[in-house]
């Protein structure tokens, strides 16, 4: 087996917001191909490595010609040689090579398409499917969805605020029978809407376009989804992404739809009485980025009880994993790898995560591609929950379909993470 990389190729393709992205080839000595594409947020953290756009009037500004060009120059010409088997070393020299400290000279969807096209050569040149060679010999589990039901925010034109209105069916006994409870959640959810005249089709990730006239209407409504499905006792309960740096800064709260603003304190009370009406048990982002008294106290407050994840207060990152178990600012984290820009940091964050006794979910994007990656490193890093938007168009579905079919090569190994995942 000779795993040393002959050829690096970028090309642009598509997203499933038909915006442009890159993806990358990788060929190995002995013939192997590992394919890469980055994925896009549109709610993202400051401090995410930053996607490398060309800005201008073509194609709105999102085009990635020049991310392209500095993979198929820069970046092959320093990688061609190198053993795709030590991901470290690679993940190291792209760091290097950009030079930045978040990823902007080279781009961040350069370097993390890169990072992920070596990692599944070396899965391809060992001929295991990427989990397994993620995984060796450690025992693994099938994650715990968080399925979204409502997308909302940046994901449909700020029709509501809360950006994702997520189910997760934690009494399962099986990922085939966790994807078959979601499934009748979501078409509860789709003719609750058509019989009140307010079904108008998918937002972004393919949740149910949010035509409701305040947020709590929306939690109301995907109480009433979980209950005409025939989920009793908590079997499928709630996790919301409220994504309030979308909304708020510096303390100070101005959801839409509210028609006010909230100082930090009020706007905590109004989640912890959502969190007293509704089924409830995990909530990203519950306050914005930039409010670590915010994320402290609501942890304090709600913690115990909730799963509390940082994502855009996090941004895939170990020290701010760290620095956020020390001050008790949340209980879980979400990994993004495009957040990151390299796999090693990527699971350096994960590992950071699992060292605190965080819990971890592994996310896909807004903007995702038929890429079923994150499925992959979700069973095979053994993360314990994923995150990939709805139940609808193919860029989602194939990701939860890859489940399935690890579920089967498991066979009677295969172990549904369920409830046990969650850090309460
Ligand atoms: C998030 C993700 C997925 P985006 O905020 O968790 O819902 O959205 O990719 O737009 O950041
Ligand atoms: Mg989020």
């Amino acid at each position: 087996m000779s795993t040393q990389l002959r050829k690096l190729h970028a090309r642009r393709i598509w997203d499933s917001r038909g915006r442009p992205t890159v993806e990358v080839d990788i060929i190995l000595d002995d013939g192997t191909l590992g394919r890469g594409i980055a994925p896009a947020g549109a709610s993202t953290g400051t401090h995410e490595a930053v996607e490398l756009r060309d800005g201008g009037s073509e194609q709105g500004g999102y085009g990635v010609s020049k991310a392209v060009a500095h993979i198929n120059r820069e970046i092959a010409s320093a990688l061609i040689g190198k053993d795709v088997m030590d991901q470290r070393a690679i993940d190291d020299a792209l760091i290097a090579l950009d030079g930045t400290p978040n990823k902007s000279r080279l781009g961040g969807n350069a370097l993390i398409a890169t990072s992920m096209a070596v990692l599944q050569a070396a899965a391809n040149a060992r001929r295991l499917p990427l989990w397994k060679h993620l995984a060796g010999e450690a025992t693994v589990t099938l994650p715990l969805p968080e399925i979204q039901i409502f997308g909302g925010g940046a994901h449909a034109g700020r029709r509501i605020d809360i950006q994702d209105l997520l189910v997760m069916p934690v009494d399962a006994h099986s990922m085939d029978e966790a994807l078959a409870m979601v499934a009748d959640v979501y078409r509860a959810a789709g003719e609750l809407m058509a019989d009140s005249g307010r079904r108008a089709g998918v937002a972004d990730e393919g949740g149910w376009w949010p035509d409701f006239s305040s947020n709590e209407e929306a939690l109301q409504m995907l109480t009433r989804s979980i209950e005409k499905a025939g989920y009793r006792n908590g079997e499928v309960m709630i996790s919301l992404d409220i994504a309030a740096s979308e909304f708020g800064s510096g303390g100070i709260y101005r959801p839409g739809l509210e028609g006010r603003s909230y100082q930090r304190e009020e706007w905590i009370a109004v989640l912890l009485d959502w969190l007293a009406k509704y089924p409830i048990l995990s909530i990203e982002d519950p306050v914005a980025e930039d409010d670590t008294e915010g994320m402290i106290n609501f942890t304090q407050a709600a913690g115990a009880k909730v799963q509390v994840i940082g994502d855009d207060y996090l941004v895939t990152n170990a020290v701010r994993v760290r620095k956020a178990s020390a001050n008790k600012a949340c209980n879980a984290v979400l990994i993004k790898p495009n957040q990151a820009g390299t796999i090693s940091e990527t699971f350096d964050a994960l590992q950071a995560a699992k060292a605190c006794g965080f819990s971890t979910i592994v996310s896909a994007r807004s903007g995702e591609s038929e890429d079923v990656m994150i499925s992959h490193l979700s069973v095979g890093w053994n993360a314990g929950q994923l995150k990939v938007g709805s139940f609808a168009r193919s860029e989602r579905m194939a990701k939860w379909n890859e489940l399935l079919r690890i579920e089967e090569a498991l066979g009677s190994a295969a172990v549904y993470a369920g409830r046990k995942a969650l850090p309460v």
